[in-house]
């Protein structure tokens, strides 16, 4: 094993030495994690940020990007041969060709290599050579981060906490009945097993579209390659005094460990305890959109994935990292571009609130955090439109449905996120006197000058602040 990593470092080296750079043997990697739910914007955050990264003209708040410290960027094979590559080339056509559209969505961990080359800084500038950094961006959905809970909870506890939720939720009525027809102290029988796990996933799909994110096991919503396995194959039962061996309650149990064991565990392993730098991004304007509840439930599904972070509380995890933590952590507003600008301040002190216990655990356990409102990429631009004899601050762009060129006015944001948070948390069915639109845009058709990469929204400030101390 050793001597692979040598022979690796050497051929780096070798290669190194051909474009004028120093220290063949050492090139420090920097790996980014980039998560948030489904639909936060994490692929089109990290093809935004790679092809502003390699094209650097809108990238000044990056110090090291103005200095033209950052002298090249490039992507090269990623270390990790079996992790699927990030599509970036596929992404980038999507939203800069001819016809631009949103990339599909993409539900798995995906990695990406970009090397940079620095001029030397410091005092021993003059005497040092050019220096190279891989950043290795780690996409993976927010979903796995909320399966760590289980690590630390039996089938049992985990059932009964999953079952406790359903009566309130009409979703939940098709799988409550299934329940009633099972017997689950009969035999394991894999028809019933595979019908019972239909259900619950239907029921799971359903949480999550009514606003619910305590749907774990997070992968029978994202399955891949596992889709269909006995590992995603089990359900919650009531709770038996004592169940025999070969029983579907044993065996549900039996699966439950299975995935703990083959699923999540592997995820923290092999991805997450690798992370240096992590970014979070939060689709909040669509929860304030849906409403109240929405926001309430972003909001502690933001402290339970940010519980990650600080793994005290989880031995498992604590003993993966071994003392070793996230440096730094982002949260990001996605989709600033849906604002007027005079909005961002609102926009940042919301995303800012809905974070701030999961960001003073995070402080807690030692990582830096920020919050910022950005946009990967610009799909609108801005314009006042006068209405009722008031000046209101507006955006346009191209509706995604339609297609037509439209201005849009989301509602005024309050100054105090309070009036949002506080009747949230009380369980308000709906906003008091305000009203809060929300409208998808497409991208815009572009037409780059050389040296530019795609507009964005404090795309720069968010790298700044995740990378920009190691540039
Ligand atoms: N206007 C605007 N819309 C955006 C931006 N980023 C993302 N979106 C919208 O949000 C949707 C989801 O973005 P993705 O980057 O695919 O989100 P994701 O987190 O990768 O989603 P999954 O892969 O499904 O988990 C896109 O299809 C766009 O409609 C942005 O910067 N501006
Ligand atoms: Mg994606």
């Amino acid at each position: 094993m050793v001597l692979s990593v040598v022979s690796d470092g050497a051929m780096r080296g070798l290669d190194s030495l051909g474009n004028g750079l120093t220290s063949p043997f050492f090139e420090p990697t920097l790996r980014l994690g980039v998560t948030g739910l489904a639909r936060a914007g994490k692929t089109v955050f990290i093809t935004s940020l790679v092809a502003n990264l390699l094209n650097r003209g809108r990238m000044l708040q990056l110090e090291a990007a103005r200095s033209g410290r950052l002298e090249s960027a490039f992507l090269q094979p990623q270390p990790d041969m079996t992790v699927p590559r990030f599509s970036y080339e596929d992404h980038l056509a999507a939203l800069t060709g001819p016809k631009p559209h949103w990339p599909a969505s993409t539900r798995a961990v995906s990695e990406l290599r970009l090397s940079l080359t620095l001029q030397p800084s410091g005092l021993l500038s003059g005497f040092q050579g050019k220096r190279r950094l891989h950043l290795d961006i780690i996409d993976y959905p927010g979903e796995w981060l909320l399966d760590l809970a289980l690590l630390d909870k039996g089938y049992e506890t985990w059932s009964q906490e999953v079952l406790a939720r359903m009566p309130q939720r009409t979703c939940a009525k098709k799988y409550l009945q299934a329940l009633g027809e099972t017997d689950p102290t009969a035999d394991h029988d894999e028809v019933r097993a595979q019908k019972l796990t239909a259900e619950f996933t239907a029921y799971l799909h359903a949480s999550r579209k009514a606003g619910f994110y305590d749907c774990t096991p997070g992968r029978f919503l994202l399955p891949g390659d596992l889709e269909g396995s006995p590992v995603l194959t089990f359900v919650p039962l009531e709770r038996l005094e004592t169940a025999r061996r070969r029983s579907l309650w044993r065996e549900m149990e039996r699966r439950y460990e299975a995935y703990k064991a083959k699923v999540v565990k592997p995820f923290f392993r092999d991805h997450f305890v690798k992370i240096d730098r992590q970014v979070v991004l939060v689709d909040a304007l669509s929860a304030i959109h849906t409403g109240p509840q929405a926001v309430e439930d972003l909001r502690l599904a933001m402290g339970d994935v940010l519980s990650a972070f600080r793994p005290g509380r989880n031995g498992f995890l604590t003993q993966l990292l071994r003392g070793k933590r996230v440096e730094k952590i982002l949260f990001a507003a996605t989709k600033a571009d849906h604002l007027h600008h005079q909005q961002h301040p609102q926009m940042t002190a919301i995303i800012e609130a809905l974070t701030a216990e999961a960001r003073d655990r995070a402080q807690f356990a030692g990582a830096q955090t920020a919050a910022l409102a950005l946009a990967s990429i610009r799909a609108t631009t801005e314009e006042m439109r006068s209405h009722n004899g008031q000046d209101l601050p507006c955006v346009r762009g191209k509706l995604l449905e339609s297609g037509r060129q439209s201005a849009f006015y989301p509602g005024a944001l309050p100054d105090d996120p309070a009036r949002l948070l506080a009747p949230a948390r009380k369980g308000a069915e709906a906003w008091l006197g305000s009203e809060y639109q929300s409208m998808q845009f497409a991208p815009a058709e572009l037409d780059l000058k050389p040296g530019d990469g795609p507009p964005h929204i404090r795309l720069d400030r968010a790298a700044e602040f995740l990378i920009g101390d190691k540039l």
